[in-house]
């Protein structure tokens, strides 16, 4: 058991916690077969050192309901942890410590995440480097596509024509549609909306069909050489995932829905998928995601990175299987500079101190809740 270190005289100490709630609007309500998220609920949380550094994250809580739990959880780490050093491996041990009879899993996780996030922000800042520089890589691109929600076939064919001008050509769509003929309609709306040009194309079942209906459904969509098939099981459902694994063609991807390194280490044991999809706030910050990198890195297998665009670009410089990144954009409301996606389909991280999080203090005082 590691004892928590005495503060050494003259090292960055965290100081004190700003929580702020918010509804951060969507460019488009985002529908999954698994339900609609018409606003995203951020719990937004400001670190500021005795050094007079601040660390800025986010997390996203998936519902309105857990805003006022993190915000909580967060509220209370804050006054135990005021006066620790600026390590988050150290911090993350602590905290896991705290909850581990209660479960480190949910909102304690998330909050958790929250605090590791803002603290290798805090340590980026204090270097002055970009937190990719801070992990030993160099500023690098990623590809990026477009994640979008569950829309009928022609919506989603000018929503493709749309990004495809802003330079995507890489696009998820939310499959498992209760018609099964729609996920084959949306597909050929979009091929048909590139007039010409190769997509990579990906599809998100979210969980939402046992494993021989999702085999079932997955034989339907061969035809389209998918790129992945995401969560064609419950996220939990290991033997499912594999099980679906074996009875298409199509590469399986999960683990957005992974939480900590042993449910990670789980999957990869059961065969569960072809891909690794860590969620950098379930996964449990920029700590664990390096350690999910190194297990994805020893297993040869490609990751990418789900939701959390601007220090996923980050992480991903860091992650030798780095493959694809997910852009989503959740938080683009509240910030000052939101990521925006290269004329090449690709995004890199800004060669600035931090992890890419710079506040719009009137954006979030207007979304506040
Ligand atoms: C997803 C589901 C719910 C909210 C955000 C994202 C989805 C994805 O599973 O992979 O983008
Ligand atoms: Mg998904």
């Amino acid at each position: 058991m590691i004892k928590a270190a005495e503060p050494e005289p003259g090292y960055m100490k965290i100081k004190s916690f700003d929580i702020n709630c918010v509804l951060s609007p969507l460019a488009i309500p985002h529908k999954t077969a698994s339900g609609t998220i018409e606003a995203a609920p951020l719990v937004l949380l400001d670190i500021e050192t005795d050094t007079g550094i601040t660390g800025s994250t986010y997390v996203f809580v998936y519902t309105p309901m857990g805003l006022q739990p993190v915000a909580s959880l967060l509220a209370d780490l804050g006054n135990l942890l005021a006066g620790h050093e600026v390590a988050p491996r150290a911090v993350a041990t602590l905290v896991q410590g705290k909850f581990r009879l209660a479960g480190n899993q949910g909102f304690a996780g998330m909050a958790a995440a929250a605090i590791d996030m803002a603290l290798w922000d805090c340590l980026a800042r204090a270097a002055e480097l970009p937190l990719c520089r801070l992990l030993g890589a160099s500023p690098a691109a990623t590809r990026a596509y477009d994640s979008m929600g569950q829309m009928p076939p022609q919506e989603t064919a000018r929503q493709v024509e749309a990004s495809m001008k802003a330079g995507y050509r890489a696009f998820k769509i939310k499959a498992g549609h209760p018609d099964p003929a729609q996920d084959k309609a949306v597909l050929e709306a979009m091929i048909n909306a590139a007039g010409g040009e190769d997509l990579w194309l990906a599809a998100d079942f979210n969980q939402a069909f046992m494993p021989v209906i999702s085999i079932e459904r997955a034989r339907r969509l061969e035809h389209f050489e998918l790129a992945w098939l995401e969560e064609p099981a419950r996220a939990e459902d290991n033997a499912g995932h594999a099980q679906v694994r074996a009875g298409t063609s199509i590469p399986i991807q999960t683990g957005e829905n992974w939480w900590g390194i042993a449910d990670m280490q789980r999957s990869l044991d059961a065969g569960a998928s072809d891909h690794a999809m860590p969620d950098v706030m379930k996964i449990g910050g920029v700590t664990v995601w390096l350690d999910s990198a190194a297990l994805a890195h020893g297993q040869a297998m490609p990751v990418s990175s789900h939701l959390f665009t601007e220090i996923s670009a980050h992480l991903m410089c860091a992650t030798p299987t780095a493959h694809m990144l997910e852009v989503l954009d959740v938080a683009g409301a509240v910030l000052a500079d939101p990521v925006k996606i290269s004329g090449d389909g690709t995004i890199a991280p800004a060669d600035q101190p931090g992890c890419g999080i710079e506040w719009d203090r009137q954006a979030i005082a207007k979304y506040s809740v």
